[in-house]
């Protein structure tokens, strides 16, 4: 008999959410958490949120806080110096996202799990995966200088791109795809009114900027930058200054500046790790696959995993039934490469690349006014904004 069925290593999304759909259907669980439960809860990520994350939030009973304050978005603008295009989310799928920082799904999930009478070890040090190949895996870490060591059944590894899930498994079973960008997001939290109600993706000459925010009082703003780029070089009148060019005149009469209260530059790259699983571990969230941010899908995918996983362990647990454990990276898999389809298609259209060409610039500039123009065109980005289905 093990200790737990499931260790789950990382309290991201996707380790809380697979941990609190694994409570609602009694499935015991242990968290291994590498960082403080103030470094997690502390750090600025995602805002955007599709319905089928929002619902698996309702299906595990974690959503009071995210009704009363999450911002539904049915639409959101494309700008550019040729215009603006107005994609009506809600009008062309009957759907829309919720605006709610991936802050506070945290903070949400961690308090649930907590008051719930669920494990979390935070400032779990050097975890190993142990046995993967068995019937009987087993983690060990250290914590406060002591040795520490737990069995399972299965091991899931929610742990991010550099967590050590991916790390373990057989390099000869492991197939990566990866494409690097030549450029990231200088990202700004202000609390200032947004300079919209809705978001702005914004393709100017001078490089990509999205008006984002995460409440009526809390905006956050992004630019593309090199990836050179040292967030030391970027005053916040800088960052203003770059951010209303890049808008435009129109855009830019909206916007309030303040002090910034956080910036940070973040890398972009595609990158899908294959299989999902090997043995008794399985890789979910960006443990096994990134997006660049441009079409708001990492979080989101984080929980379409969860949930798939959650499903095959249930599954698994009141029925005896391997089939959907033995499925489970085929079904993630297929909607993680629509997302990254979608990703980097966005990515491509809205950022400058260094190597952009008049043709290539061109290209964006035909392509943005097809869009404006076509009812199907836009269609086709609502649905996949939205969030596809999980199949
Ligand atoms: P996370 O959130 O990285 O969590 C992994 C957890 O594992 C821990 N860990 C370990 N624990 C134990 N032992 C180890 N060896 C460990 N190694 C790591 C880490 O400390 C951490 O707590 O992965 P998860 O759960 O898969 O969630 C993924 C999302 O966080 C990510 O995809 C999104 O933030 C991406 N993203 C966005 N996604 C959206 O859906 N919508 C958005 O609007 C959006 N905007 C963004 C984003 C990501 C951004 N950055 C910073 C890359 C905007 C930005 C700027
Ligand atoms: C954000 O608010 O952080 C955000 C919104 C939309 C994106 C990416 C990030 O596409």
């Amino acid at each position: 008999m093990s200790d737990y069925r499931v260790a789950i290593i990382g309290a991201g999304p996707a380790g809380l959410l697979l941990s609190q759909l694994l409570h609602v259907a009694g499935i015991d669980f242990v968290i291994l958490e590498r960082r403080t439960r103030e470094y997690v809860e502390s750090r600025i990520r995602a805002g955007v949120l599709e319905g089928t994350t929002v619902g698996l939030l309702d299906r595990v009973g974690v959503a009071d806080r995210l009704h009363a304050e999450g911002l539904p978005h049915g639409g959101f603008a494309l700008a550019s110096e040729e215009g603006v295009v107005r994609i009506d989310v809600a009008g062309l799928t009957g759907r829309s996202v919720t605006v709610y920082g991936q802050t506070e799904v945290t903070r949400d999930l961690i308090e649930a799990c907590i008051a719930r009478g669920g494990r979390i070890e935070f400032a779990a040090e050097d975890v190993a995966l142990h046995d993967i190949d068995s019937a009987s895996p087993s983690v060990s870490w250290r914590q406060d200088g002591v040795e520490r060591h737990l069995s399972c059944d299965f091991i899931a590894a929610c742990d991010g791109y550099h967590g050590v899930g991916r790390a373990t498994m057989p390099p000869a079973v492991l197939r990566t795809f990866e494409r690097e960008y030549p450029f990231g997001w200088l990202g700004v939290l202000a609390d200032v009114p947004p300079c919209d109600h809705e978001l702005i993706y914004a393709n100017h000459e001078r490089g990509f900027a999205l008006a984002s925010m995460r409440s009526p009082t809390r905006s956050r703003y992004y630019v593309q930058v090199p990836s050179s780029e040292r967030v030391e070089n970027w005053s916040d009148e800088r960052f203003w200054d770059e951010l209303a060019l890049r808008l435009g005149p129109d855009l830019a009469r909206g916007l309030v500046r303040g002090p910034s209260i956080e910036k940070s530059i973040a890398p972009l790259r595609s990158f899908v790790a294959e299989p999902m699983r090997h043995g008794r571990l399985f890789l979910a969230g960006d443990a096994a696959h990134i997006v660049p941010p441009t079409g708001a899908k990492g979080l989101n995918l984080a929980a379409s995993d969860a949930a798939m996983l959650a499903d095959a362990l249930i599954a698994f647990y009141a029925r005896g039934d391997t089939a959907a454990l033995e499925g489970y990276s085929a079904r993630a898999l297929a909607r993680i490469w629509k997302a990254e389809r979608f990703s980097w298609w966005f990515t491509g259209l809205m950022h400058r690349f260094p190597e952009t060409d008049a043709f290539a610039r061109r290209m964006q500039v035909a392509e943005l006014a097809y869009i404006r123009g076509s009812a199907a065109a836009q269609m086709s980005i609502a649905e996949n904004y939205v969030g596809l289905p999980l199949e």
